[in-house]
């Protein structure tokens, strides 16, 4: 078994039920067992900026599928949301990004893990220390990542919020 930490993103056709439906689904994943789930977040978005907030959240999940069996499940749940390839870094229904996968490193031309970017983006760090505060990344602890990164923009979406942004 290995513990994975998985990054969730979506700013088109209803975020929060996207990442509802796509926690939901993590939950039901074979040979797998999601241990929990951050809080959604809305954050601004990184890179092109003429698009709309993303919601994001992290979700930790034990498996016994490998690296590659589990991109293959990720990348199958992203068709399932209809995502299609648009512009790179536009707009997308669906973004599943396996960011950790236990201990493990794998550097190979479909998969990278851990993730190249994690420790330097804010709507990944802050999930993911509220699931994880006390991880380690490139020998740091995260709370040092997050220090270098501007989470000001970052709003927890309370339960409320949640309910009622699944209306808009
Ligand atoms: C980061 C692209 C820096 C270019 C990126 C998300 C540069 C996002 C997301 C939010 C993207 C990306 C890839 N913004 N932007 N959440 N994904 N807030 O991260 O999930 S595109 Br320079
Ligand atoms: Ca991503
Ligand atoms: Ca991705």
């Amino acid at each position: 078994m290995a513990l994975c930490y998985i990054g969730l993103g979506s700013n088109l056709d209803n975020p929060v039920n996207q990442l509802r439906q796509a926690l939901d689904a993590l939950s039901r994943l074979p040979l797998s067992h999601l241990i929990s789930t951050s809080s959604l977040y809305a954050t601004p978005p990184v890179g092109p900026q003429d698009q709309p907030d993303f919601i994001n959240a992290v979700a930790a999940l034990d498996t016994k599928l490998s690296p590659l069996a589990l991109l293959d499940q990720l990348q199958a749940l992203e068709q399932r949301h209809r995502r299609r390839r648009q512009r790179h870094w536009g707009p997308r229904t669906l973004d599943l990004d396996l960011l950790l996968y236990g201990r493990q490193t794998c550097a190979t031309p479909r998969l990278q893990v851990p993730h190249r970017h994690m420790h330097e983006r804010a709507f990944v760090l802050v999930p993911l220390h509220e699931l994880a505060p006390t991880l380690t990344l490139r020998q740091r602890p995260l709370s040092d990542w997050l220090k270098g990164v501007d989470s000001a923009p970052i709003r927890r979406l309370s339960d409320v919020d949640v309910t009622t942004a699944a209306t808009i």
